[in-house]
């Protein structure tokens, strides 16, 4: 680019053909944790973007799109939130959010990753809003899976706000059937689970209708949300399960809700747009009724190696 300031770049995979350049104006942090490489950058666009493993993971532009369609969603449904569980979400903005909600008593994080946990903790805290440090906010160190199969609490809202389930990545495990089942132990008929399910557009579909196919197994009743984060390039799909029907609402209904239980504005979601995420297009209903695969322990996902990645 002539003439720019840009020194930096930052190149994610998208599908198997395609790779998005994310700009740095600055390269804030850039460091390898235990588990996954974190990088910290000034985007002209985006303003200050967090990438794992070279995959953005929030940018001060649109996260939060992202976290008030993943926070929100099953707390509208739910209407009176008391206790929320966070797996993942070590950044601090899903917390941010679900502790907008006033009948919120506690939420707890589970994130593996103590030092994104720590440096969201001292360096994101213009995002997140010091939500890390709020008195009603547990953060755990720990593997999920291990922390579940050790907890005999039972949760209103369980929130999978994690990375995509790529290669070696530590979230890989959790979008297994096996996993899934591991929620209903914390589980009460009316818990609302919302889980981050990976793209939602035409090539790259594959691990939202296998999440979603494989979360159907273990629980009756689906929802999903669409989201659209330029910042990620491709718009997410988040699905919503519950072992009970969910209230139908409409958009005044869900306005009241907004208005009657949250503090502060939102800056995305009201009556109108709650409903309209949830509009699926015709491609991708029909994507989640042909789907076959369910996701296991000894059949995790395959982002790269998948027939659609083969390329990569
Ligand atoms: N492809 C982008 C997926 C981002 C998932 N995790 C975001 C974490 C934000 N708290």
């Amino acid at each position: 680019m002539s003439g720019s300031k840009l020194k930096n770049y930052f190149s994610e995979i998208i599908t198997g053909g395609d790779i998005f350049l994310h700009a740095a104006e600055e390269v804030l942090e850039l460091k390898k944790t235990k588990y996954q490489e974190l990088a910290l950058i000034q985007s002209p666009t985006f303003g200050k973007t967090l990438l794992l493993d070279n995959i953005c993971q929030i940018s001060e532009v649109d996260e939060f799109i992202y976290h008030e369609l993943l926070v929100h969603t099953p707390c509208i449904f739910h209407s009176n939130p008391k206790n929320v569980l966070i797996l993942g979400g070590g950044d601090g903005c899903a917390l941010r959010e679900a502790l907008r909600w006033k009948s919120v008593e506690n939420v707890t994080l589970v994130d593996i990753d103590e030092e994104v946990v720590n440096y969201s903790k001292t360096w994101l805290t213009d995002l997140n809003q010091n939500s890390l440090n709020h008195p009603k906010a547990r953060i755990i160190i720990e593997d999920a899976f291990n922390f579940i199969k050790n907890s005999d609490l039972k949760w209103d809202i369980i929130i999978c706000d994690l990375s995509d389930p790529i290669e070696n990545s530590p979230a890989l495990a959790l979008f297994t059937k096996e996993f899934f089942e591991s929620l209903t132990q914390i589980s009460h008929p009316q818990t609302i689970i919302s889980v981050q399910s990976g793209p939602a557009a035409p090539p790259d579909h594959f691990c939202f209708t296998r999440v979603a196919n494989t979360l159907k197994r273990v629980f009756p009743y689906f929802k999903a949300c669409l989201c659209f984060c330029q910042a990620y390039i491709t718009p997410l799909a988040f699905s919503i399960v519950s072992s009970q029907p969910f209230k139908k609402l409409n958009a005044g209904e869900v306005e009241n809700i907004i208005q009657n239980n949250l503090e502060g504005d939102l800056k995305y979601l009201d009556g109108e747009t709650f409903l309209a995420s949830q509009n699926l297009p015709k491609f991708l209903k029909q994507a989640l009724e042909k789907e076959q695969v369910v996701y296991t322990l000894d059949n995790l996902p395959q982002w790269f190696n998948s027939d659609l990645n083969k390329n990569v």
